[in-house]
């Protein structure tokens, strides 16, 4: 439908037609990253689930290949689910993934590629006495996927692994031992389990460094280093982490902050993002973290429009020494070859309720670097400020003014404002009478100075789900408030404070489409004028192009 044809991303990757969702075995290879996906190859809903398969030098250009792995054996007849890849120290690759059988039970099957010599790994293998593992006693038969990349265990020769699952209502992630990838060995206890969870898909479980500022390969461990754990919450398709101390001869992770959800309470995005997983990138020592971006409209208009989803850009993952408490995502550097000539610099002083239009090119796919300077006798005032208890969810949005917000960049707008995305910092009074800033994500509607709510929305188009998303960030002393945002058509990634809290919005424009896009600045606060300084780039499409041997 060409009618919908703008709505398609320019440098997120996505497929040329039909449905993904997870992301699946990321790894790199003889000069080459490699991205699995779920994938339908009949429709843009999900279903027949098979491994699209597409690599890159950059992690921004694609090649899509032909499917690693279609679902064609008794074991994953009715999908080949999610997995993950793990890299022995001889350089073979063990891939493990969810098949669902023919009956309906979710195993674990063991892949390998036919030949590692081949960059592309265009051929996979899967091993003959699959199933390597089913459902233990007392896992229920639909209760157990997604398993995670191995690390080395306390033993030689020993790799461990995590499967998410759910026992009533408490989620958990069952560990295994293997030292063949074929043979499995539960262990006692769980590396955690949060009450109240539900089922987790896609557990990821990593190391950090509380030192350095590269990223850790899986199985790296030591002082100077806390684990992450990630868990993919079926009931509510939101991924929450934790940071804590992992005790390898134990088999137990324990948070940092217990008290915070049981530990398992920050989002890694807190807009439509699912699924995601990481993998250890040798070639620029990092971490690297991929997620899948789903549809918010209906199901007929996938159909109609012939596809659906995207992949996040791929961002770094780093542990935030300031705040101890976060970690710091961040787009992957190359994205910034994609940036055109030299930035648009601006700055702009925005008293209380104004608003201004940055003259840009193509500001449908901009990347956006600004940070903000609220004046310093308004935010002494905080004491007086109102709302105690502010969250961008519940919150009136961008609609709302108070003293001191919301402040921040309008994206994916018309020149009438009849179609906008505001991006905004809210700075309230936290329960501790301090100043607590809001990092939020406006789909809903926006008013501009007059504070009556008008009609404006992020999308004209009937049945398109439209939220305020969001959540607080630290923002420390000293600190200004400062955002980046990718900007790509009908999507934008939003990273604040140096990616302590990230929002993805999925927009639905059909007004602020291609040349017609426009971006503003904007102070909707009542009580202080803020200095915005903002840099723009206007950002070239990526190239994903077709391998001459795929077969459509
Ligand atoms: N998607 C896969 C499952 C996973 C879920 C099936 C998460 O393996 O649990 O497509 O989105």
């Amino acid at each position: 439908n060409a009618m919908l044809s703008w709505q398609r991303t320019a440098y997120h990757f996505q497929p040329q037609k039909n449905w993904m969702n997870d992301p699946n075995g990321p790894l790199y290879h003889k000069g080459w990253y490699h991205l699995f996906y779920q994938y339908n190859p009949d429709s843009a809903i999900w279903g027949n689930i098979t491994w699209g398969h597409a690599v890159s030098k950059d992690l921004i250009h694609w090649l899509y290949l032909p499917f690693a792995m279609v679902p064609d054996q008794w074991y994953d007849i009715n999908g080949v689910w999610t997995g993950s890849a793990t890299i022995l120290p001889d350089g073979q690759i063990m891939m493990l993934y969810t098949g669902d059988t023919d009956d309906y039970v979710q195993v674990q099957n063991l892949a390998y590629p036919a030949n590692l010599s081949d960059p592309l790994l265009l051929d996979w293998v899967k091993f003959k006495g699959n199933p390597v593992l089913v459902p233990p006693p007392g896992i229920g038969v639909k209760d157990f996927r997604d398993p995670t990349t191995a690390w080395t265990g306390p033993q030689n020769g020993q790799w461990l692994l995590t499967i998410g699952s759910k026992i009533g209502k408490t989620g958990v992630a069952l560990v295994y031992e293997t030292s063949n990838f074929t043979s499995f060995k539960l262990l006692d206890g769980v590396l955690h389990a949060v009450p109240g969870t539900g089922m987790w898909e896609c557990v990821d479980f990593y190391p950090v460094s509380t030192k350095k500022t590269n990223g850790l390969d899986t199985s790296y461990n030591g002082p100077g280093v806390k684990h992450v754990l990630k868990a993919s919450l079926d009931d509510n398709k939101q991924d929450h982490y934790a940071i804590g101390t992992y005790d390898l001869g134990k088999n137990k992770w324990t948070p940092d902050n217990p008290e915070l959800d049981c530990g398992i309470g920050l989002r890694l995005d807190y807009g439509k993002y699912y699924a995601s997983k990481t993998f250890y990138d040798p070639k620029k020592e990092r971490r690297v973290l991929w997620g899948w971006i789903g549809e918010t409209d209906s199901e007929s208009a996938d159909l109609q429009k012939g596809w659906a989803s995207v992949q996040s850009i791929p961002r770094t993952v780093l542990y935030d020494k300031k705040t101890g408490t976060h970690l710091l995502q961040w787009p992957v550097e190359e994205i910034e070859s994609l940036r055109v000539g030299d930035p648009t610099v601006k700055q702009v002083d925005l008293q209380p309720g104004s608003i201004e239009l940055l003259r840009v090119d193509s500001a449908a796919e901009l990347d956006i670097e600004a940070s903000f300077e609220v004046d310093k006798v308004a935010l002494q005032g905080i004491i007086e400020a109102d709302h105690v208890g502010f969250s961008c969810s519940t919150s009136g949005g961008a609609a709302s003014r108070g003293i001191l917000g919301p402040f921040g960049v309008i994206v994916i707008a018309d020149q009438t404002l009849s179609e906008l995305t505001p991006v905004y910092f809210y700075i309230s009074k936290g329960a501790d009478g301090r100043a607590e800033t809001h990092f939020c994500a406006d789909q809903t509607r926006f008013a501009f100075l007059s504070g009556t709510i008008n009609l404006s929305l992020s999308s004209e188009a009937p049945g398109v789900g439209k939220q305020v998303y969001g959540s607080s960030v630290p923002v420390l002393d000293g600190e200004k408030h400062s955002m980046r945002l990718l900007v790509d058509h009908s999507i934008v990634e939003s990273f604040a404070q140096g990616g302590r809290t990230v929002i993805t919005s999925r927009i639905y424009p059909t007004k602020a489409v291609n040349g017609a896009a426009r971006l503003f600045v904007f102070n909707n606060a009542t009580g202080a004028s803020v200095t915005a300084s903002v840099k723009i780039w206007s950002l070239e499409s990526a190239n994903i192009q077709s391998f001459p041997l795929q077969d459509l």
